[in-house]
């Protein structure tokens, strides 16, 4: 009903800025990218620029290497877009735009940098530490809130409200990070969400805490730092050899974003004659039996009734997009991109986004976000091994399917089908993607229960799984507090899950980032993931390895990771009670070795032929 509404006044504004043409002077409010950079592998950049009446200036510019090729009216007057061509021979400087239209004269002024940006690459060395920026750690309070944004309120109290967590709180505590063993840090996404309080599920009011709700690209959040300290943020990774992922949103912004609020072209969004939202059932995109109807309510559908779905067809629209991610790159520092809602997308526009960073930045890693559990589905959303009539370039996703099987083999009784058989089962079929190493791996995230409760607060069910992440194929990733036990789960709401890093806030009383904040089990815990993590980073063959895995049998799985220098073989005993059995069917992998060293223990092992495992754990054996 408000959509109507809205795109009611909409058509009023885009006609009375049409009728005002000629009686008033035309504005800039945005230039978009607000600068670029020399020596760019493409020499084309095309500049959306967003005024009233706009349309009604023409646009000249003298700068040696760089000429207008064409400017663009649209629809909507307050638009006009600018193709440049940036030639080899440009040099980095700042070039006058000049608009103007009878007495109308405005120049503005725009940045050539060069282009210098060379991400480090993210791989299976690699451990990736997700966290809400809002719920880490609150290093300035001076920007927990500002008055001249939609949303007013930080209260840490209010599990729905903005908590004033931001980058300088990060900052403070990268060395608990590097001690953990973290190489790489992801946050939810960091562009502002200058929006309304939102109706989520269950109803409550709900600030966009999260970040996944974008009201213009080309500003951070100014509750997390902004620009400025968003590259503050990434200096301080790099210094210390850390990397830096972003959180991409390509499919859908917020309603307040100002170019819902006055959109270029009336399909600027995907709109329907009443609100349609998606089916969520990406199924319709690979199946051969598929209708063209289910494809499009798949893509085109709203995710939320506050958010509007991008037309990524508009050519346009996807240009601005690609532009953004290559911007954000080179201007911030980004070594790894992870791109929310991957299924909901338009597929040809994102092989072309991915496509566009890759030509610049080869060294990137992309990977997506699509929460399917089954392998025979996710694939497609990834480079796959199945010939599909049209195929993803994604490199990487993460793997939903290994997430899911984790939580199920340490919560089923083993079985045909169940218990550990599902993680099994679930890894035989890395057969489908094109490179299981890039799955992105992770026992929780930021939209799940959290691991420590869907194990039953069991700590040995704990520890199995930490020590399969950290030695299983892929690239591993936390959710920040997995490493202290933070637990629950999202009932009744998500706030359950995303709650404070306890000693991130003034006047906590005690503070997790230290041992002695600790209890005696979460040191036990931080340890764990401390020595698996560095462990891991520093052993080619279980980061790097071939992966073989035997068939579980009576509740024990066996897998190796092996290349020239080392075997290493991991032995999880999912059972209630102790296990012995032979090892004589592993000597595929176990020949000419006849001891091992317990990673996690220390302790040398003599003797292969046969193992006793303790219930419900597991070993990491490094065999000599
Ligand atoms: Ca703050
Ligand atoms: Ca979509």
């Amino acid at each position: 009903m408000m959509n109507v509404f809205k795109s009611i006044l909409l058509s009023l504004f885009i006609g009375w800025g049409g009728f005002c043409a000629t009686a008033q002077n035309p504005e800039i409010k945005h230039i978009h990218p607000t600068n670029w950079w020399v020596g760019m592998k493409t020499p084309n950049l095309q500049l959306l620029v967003y005024g009233k009446n706009i349309s009604s200036a023409k646009v000249s510019l003298t700068y040696p290497g760089v000429r207008i090729k064409k400017s663009h009216k649209v629809e909507n007057p307050n638009y006009l877009m600018v193709d440049l061509e940036i030639s080899k021979a440009a040099k980095p400087g700042t070039m006058r735009l000049v608009f103007s239209n009878g007495n109308f004269k405005n120049t503005q002024n725009y940045t050539l940098g060069v282009k210098k940006y060379k991400p480090v690459a993210i791989n299976t060395p690699d451990f990736i530490y997700l966290l809400m920026p809002d719920r880490f750690a609150n290093g300035d309070e001076s920007n927990d809130k500002f008055n001249d944004m939609l949303d007013r309120q930080a209260d840490k109290n209010v599990p729905f409200l903005r908590h004033g967590g931001d980058f300088q709180g990060i900052i403070n505590h990268l060395d608990y990070l590097q001690e953990l063993g973290v190489t790489t840090l992801w946050n939810t996404p960091v562009i502002e969400n200058d929006t309304r309080l939102k109706k989520e599920l269950h109803g409550n009011l709900q600030a966009a805490y999260h970040g996944y709700h974008f009201s213009d690209q080309y500003k951070i959040d100014r509750r997390f730092g902004g620009n400025e300290g968003y590259k503050k943020l990434s200096t301080a990774l790099h210094q210390r050899g850390m990397k830096l992922i972003q959180d991409a949103v390509y499919n859908h912004v917020s309603e307040d974003h100002w170019m819902f609020v006055d959109p270029p072209t009336k399909d600027w969004f995907n709109r329907s004659p009443s609100y349609t939202g998606t089916t969520h059932k990406e199924q319709s995109v690979f199946d051969p039996a598929g209708t063209e109807a289910d494809r499009k309510l798949l893509t085109d559908g709203w995710f939320t009734p506050f958010l509007p779905d991008v037309n990524q067809r508009s050519p346009f629209f996807a240009t601005y997009l690609i532009q953004h991610a290559i911007w954000s790159t080179e201007e911030f520092g980004v070594d790894g991109w992870r791109i929310d809602t991957y299924k909901y997308n338009d597929m040809p526009f994102m092989n072309r986004c991915n496509q566009a960073l890759l030509d610049e930045y080869p060294n990137l890693l992309i990977f997506g976000e699509t929460f399917v559990t089954n392998p025979a589905w996710l694939n497609y959303f990834v480079r796959n091994n199945v010939k599909y009539p049209f195929n993803c370039n994604l490199p990487g996703t993460c793997d939903f399917p290994t997430y899911s099987a984790i939580n199920e083999s340490l919560n089923q009784p083993f079985s045909w089908d169940g218990g550990i058989n599902r993680l099994y089962s679930t890894l035989a079929q890395d057969y489908l993607y094109a490179d299981p190493s890039k799955m992105v791996t992770f026992l929780e995230n930021h939209d799940t229960d959290r691991f420590f409760s869907v194990v039953g607060e069991d700590f040995n069910k704990y520890k199995l799984g930490v020590t399969w992440l950290l030695t299983a194929r892929g690239i591993p990733h936390f959710y920040y507090g997995t490493e202290v036990l933070m637990k629950n789960t999202k009932n009744p709401t998500d706030a359950e899950v995303r709650k404070d890093f306890e000693g991130g806030w003034k006047g906590d009383k005690q503070s997790k980032f230290t041992a002695t904040g600790r209890n005696a089990k979460e040191n036990e815990a931080f340890e764990l993931v401390k020595k698996l993590a560095n462990y891991r980073k520093n052993t080619p063959a279980l980061h790097s390895g071939k992966f073989t895995q035997y068939l579980p049998q009576d509740g024990v799985y066996v897998y190796f990771r092996y290349d020239n220098a080392k075997t290493i073989m991991v032995v999880m005993n999912t059972n209630a009670a102790e296990s012995t059995f032979d090892t004589a069917r592993f000597s595929e992998r176990m020949k000419g070795f006849s001891s091992a060293q317990n990673v996690l223990s220390g302790e040398t092992i003599s003797g292969l032929s046969s193992m006793k495992v303790p219930a419900m754990s597991a070993w990491v054996l490094e065999l000599k």
